[in-house]
């Protein structure tokens, strides 16, 4: 069907990328783009761009020169590569009536939200985003990171290095006293604890039941082992009300322990509004924020949304204590080693994404969270990827999956870290390291995959 050309008015290919960073008006995006059947590249973007900011599918009436002004522009096309490039005035982007700050919703309404759904476009899929220093300092930014975590463990702020996690494994299917007791025997070990993303208040383990056995787990960890614990809740919902009771609740629980608990949000399905009530109800707390079913649009295969990266990008403004950036393909889920990039970006104060180099102007860092199949054998290779060990790391097969005890997967995530750190050969540095060497025979595809003849090197046989 035709469709009103308004390339003249939604593009401008002579503008000068450097001009329009330079300039700060401008957030910038980046997108991959493949037109439908019979559409013109420039011509679909330029589409996209209209509906992106302050056009539709045809003239309207009532547009004046003002509304111009505030158009979204593609101003670079490479169309072999099906790339396109548009700025988006930063006064399109809402604000609040509260304090005048940004948010989230409003960038992705305007820049996935009806162009990922248009006829003239088969598929689109934003790489890169660029935000100015005027638009960053409306966004809340992280207010607790890993530092604030390392401090409660008593260690440095600054390269306090690797925090051993686990999920409560069954992911679902514990009632109070055995969830209870598996944080208990993972603490003796580990150091933090996380809910599974789909745990809350099920009816068989409700959180009134079970948080007040978890708390006193805790206690008794810390009392026995000397060490701090840390525990990750769950407090996603879809009423804002019933967050703020689980967290109000969980913190009235945990009484003098409260600053070792950390609040999880299903940040992708429950979106900004659920992670900012977080942020902004709970600023004490480390705010865990777990990607569960973001795959959707950020897998590999997806040729529409927006990537792993963007999502964490988007997550540090929004205020994300941390948020899990996947195992870079050391773990079970989607991934690559080049999506190292994600972390660093949300790690950094300076980084250079696909397309545009961020500045971030003192903004706290998002903490990266490993999570996702990992266990002992797995993580010295991710370390020497990633470059540095200075994230939290859930594993719950890893933990669970040991075949001594919890504890004992918990030490030997640990005793992978200082194999690591000391730069040793594992399967050596296993031959003194009991728990680490147990993990190979815990998980013995991994040990025959990533360090075959492991067996004849530690006198193991089956
Ligand atoms: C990991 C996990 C994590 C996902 C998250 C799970 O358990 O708890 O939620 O892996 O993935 O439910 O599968 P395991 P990502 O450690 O037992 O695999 O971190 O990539 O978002
Ligand atoms: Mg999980």
């Amino acid at each position: 069907m035709a469709l009103l050309d308004q390339t003249n008015r939604y593009s401008d290919l002579s503008l000068n990328e450097d001009e329009l960073l330079s300039s700060g008006k401008y957030i910038l995006v980046a997108y991959t783009m493949t037109p439908a059947e019979g559409h013109g590249f420039l011509e679909a973007a330029a589409h996209f761009a209209a509906e992106s900011s302050t056009g539709t599918n045809v003239e309207v009436s009532t547009t004046d020169d003002f509304t111009k002004g505030v158009d979204a522009l593609v101003y670079e096309i490479d169309e072999a590569n099906e790339i396109m490039k548009i700025a988006y005035p930063n006064e399109l982007f809402d604000r609040n009536v509260i304090d005048g700050r940004a948010m989230l919703v409003s960038f992705l309404t305007l820049t996935i939200g009806n162009n990922q759904g248009m006829g003239d476009i088969k598929q689109s899929q934003m790489q890169d985003f660029y935000v100015p220093p005027a638009m960053l300092n409306l966004f809340d930014g992280p207010i607790m990171n890993i530092s604030d975590l390392w401090r409660l463990l008593g260690r440095p702020v600054e390269d306090g290095g690797y925090i051993a996690g686990t999920i409560i494994k069954p992911k679902l299917g514990l009632r109070p006293e055995p969830f209870a007791e598996a944080a208990y025997q993972f603490w003796l070990g580990g150091d933090f604890i996380k809910n599974d993303e789909p745990q809350g208040n099920q009816v068989f383990c409700p959180i009134k039941e079970v948080l007040p056995l978890v708390h006193n787990a805790m206690k008794r960890a810390q009392d026995e082992t000397g060490e701090a614990k840390l525990f990750s809740l769950n407090i996603t919902a879809d009423d804002y009300h019933e967050m703020c009771a689980r967290a109000d609740y969980a913190l009235e629980v945990f009484g003098e322990d409260a600053p070792r608990l950390a609040f999880l949000v299903d940040g992708y399905v429950g979106g900004p509004g659920m992670v900012t009530t977080a942020r902004r109800q709970y600023p004490n707390q480390f705010l865990h924020y777990h990607r569960a079913g973001h795959g959707a649009v950020t897998s590999p295969s997806s040729k529409r949304g927006y990537t792993a990266y963007i999502l964490a990008k988007m997550s540090r403004l929004m205020g994300a204590s941390g948020i899990h950036v996947g195992t870079m393909g050391y773990g079970k889920m989607e991934g690559s080693q080049d999506d190292k990039i994600i972390a660093y970006m949300i790690e950094r104060d300076s980084c250079t994404g696909p397309f545009y180099h961020q500045e971030w102007y003192g903004m706290k860092a998002t903490t990266p969270i490993i999570s996702g199949g990992m266990n002992a054998l797995r993580l010295p290779g991710f370390f020497e990827n990633l470059g540095h060990a200075n994230v939290i790391n859930t594993a719950g097969g890893g933990a669970y999956g040991h075949i001594d005890s919890p504890a004992a997967g918990a030490i030997s995530l640990r005793q992978a870290y200082e194999c690591w750190k000391e730069g040793a050969d594992p399967v050596e540095y296993a031959k003194d390291h009991k728990e680490f060497a147990r993990a190979f025979e815990s998980f013995e595809h991994d040990a025959d995959s990533i360090f075959p003849g492991w067996r004849d090197k530690l006198g193991v046989h089956k």
